[in-house]
């Protein structure tokens, strides 16, 4: 097996996690490229259920993990994670995960802005996670950010803590938002210091010696290509580029290590917080996915908006996003239901003509109007089915139709949470 990167196909919460986590027993290391904390991975292994954020999923596998300068890090989350997986037995050490030196940090005045900016645009809401990712991200492309290696210079944190403070505590007193004052920040930053740097390294350098020994490198995605900031639903996006040619920038290495790249669709649709939505259900069979799914959110526990499988999108983000085969999940979650509608294209304007594409301005986006081929549904169960023999004909059916219609083979099943309940198809 090559290099494999996995993204999410959809908008989030595809299941990622677990098809990582099937992955990286097979894999010597794990990435992450992008995004920070407002990630929510769930990994079930045995009685033991993680929630991780900013930890690669590997580590639960004994990995080496690493998060590389594509994502932006905030030290408290990533020390409270830290904590909290100890509790579950799980040790993370220098030996078990290395942070790449020149990772932007996220910094209390991030999160702050991120609610502010939110709470101001009241209706208009993106829905962010709060996290504080966009500023942390606007920081960076600005040239102020404090990165990771800057915590072992003192003089130069204090020196850009200034710049940063007077940008951010503008905007702040423009919100009528509290401010910062720099002797909080420093102690911060002095804190987390010891704890922090020794995980800090050049992580190009062993990714470049993982490639000479032909070690198996795997590139953990978090969002989805439809977060992406260009290729998304903008503005209802992350702040980062989710497909899977970030991978390489995000970790310090060039694009042919990437290999294969893995999509991860749910076999509905959810998606969270604001922006358009074609295929959603706002009635009893939106709830019904959402229920019997358990939709709510890793990281905020909002509940996710649920709809049909919108094999437009998904062959979208699968052109995108680069992605050569698709991760199906979640499939047990529409069994016995009599009838089931798959999203062949989008109705839009006011001649209603049909395209193959969801349009880049956000209010085209908003008027798409799905068009939609019905499937039969299966009465029998597919959770916990280990081999294709074990699923309905018409599961069977709905499937080879996603393959056909997203133009990517369905190379994994998978048929519950439980790591072993997936099917490879390939
Ligand atoms: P942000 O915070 O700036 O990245 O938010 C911008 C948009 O990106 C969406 N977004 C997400 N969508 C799904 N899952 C995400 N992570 C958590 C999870 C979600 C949670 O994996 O479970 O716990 O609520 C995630 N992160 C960002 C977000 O909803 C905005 O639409
Ligand atoms: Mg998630």
């Amino acid at each position: 097996m090559a290099n494999v990167a996995v993204i999410g196909a959809q908008w989030g919460d595809e299941g990622k996690g677990k098809v990582v986590d099937w992955l990286a027993s097979r894999a010597e290391i794990v990435v992450r490229f992008q995004g920070g904390h407002n990630a929510g991975h769930t990994l079930v292994v045995g009685d033991q259920t993680y929630k991780l954020s900013l930890l690669p999923s590997g580590l639960v596998r004994g990995k080496l993990g690493i998060i590389g300068n594509g994502v932006v890090l905030d030290p408290q989350a990533l020390l409270d994670e830290i904590d909290r997986v100890a509790a579950q037995g799980l040790k993370v050490t220098p030996d078990t995960l290395r942070i790449a030196e020149n990772t932007p940090l996220i910094l209390p005045v991030h999160p702050a802005l991120d609610r502010a900016r939110e709470a101001a645009r009241g209706a208009g809401a993106i829905g962010t996670t709060g996290r504080g990712i966009g500023p942390a991200y606007e920081d960076k492309v600005a040239r102020r950010a404090i990165r990771l290696c800057d915590l072992a210079e003192p003089d130069t944190f204090s020196a850009k803590l200034d710049e940063l403070l007077l940008h951010h505590n503008t905007l702040l007193r423009g919100l009528g938002a509290p401010e910062f004052a720099k002797d909080e920040l420093l102690s911060l930053l002095n804190g987390w210091a010891p704890r922090l740097l020794p995980f800090a390294e050049a992580v190009w350098e062993r990714l470049d010696e993982a490639r000479r020994a032909n070690a198996r490198v795997l590139f953990e995605g978090a969002q989805a290509v439809m977060l992406d900031v260009d290729h998304g639903t903008y503005p209802f996006v992350t702040s980062s580029n989710t497909v899977a040619g970030s991978a390489a920038a995000g970790a310090g290495i060039g694009p042919d290590a990437i290999g294969t790249v893995l999509g991860i669709a749910k076999a509905y649709t959810t998606r969270v917080g604001s922006g358009p939505f074609p295929t959603e259900l706002h009635d009893e069979v939106g709830r019904g996915l959402g229920d019997r799914g358990r939709e709510f959110g890793t990281v905020t526990g909002r509940r996710r908006r649920c709809g049909w499988f919108d094999a437009c999108m998904v062959r979208q983000a699968v052109k995108l996003g680069g992605i050569q085969g698709l991760a199906l999940t979640k499939l047990d979650v529409l069994d016995g239901m009599p009838q089931l509608r798959v999203c062949t294209g989008y109705r839009i304007g006011s001649r209603g003509e049909v395209v193959r594409r969801l349009p880049a301005a956000s209010g085209a986006q908003a008027a798409a109007e799905p068009v939609y081929e019905e499937m039969e549904g299966w009465s029998g169960s597919t959770r916990g089915a280990r081999s294709y023999a074990d699923l309905p004909a018409a599961a069977v059916k709905y499937v080879r139709r996603i393959e056909e219609l997203v133009e990517a083979p369905v190379v994994l099943l998978s048929t519950s949470p439980e790591r072993d309940d997936t099917i490879s198809l390939r």
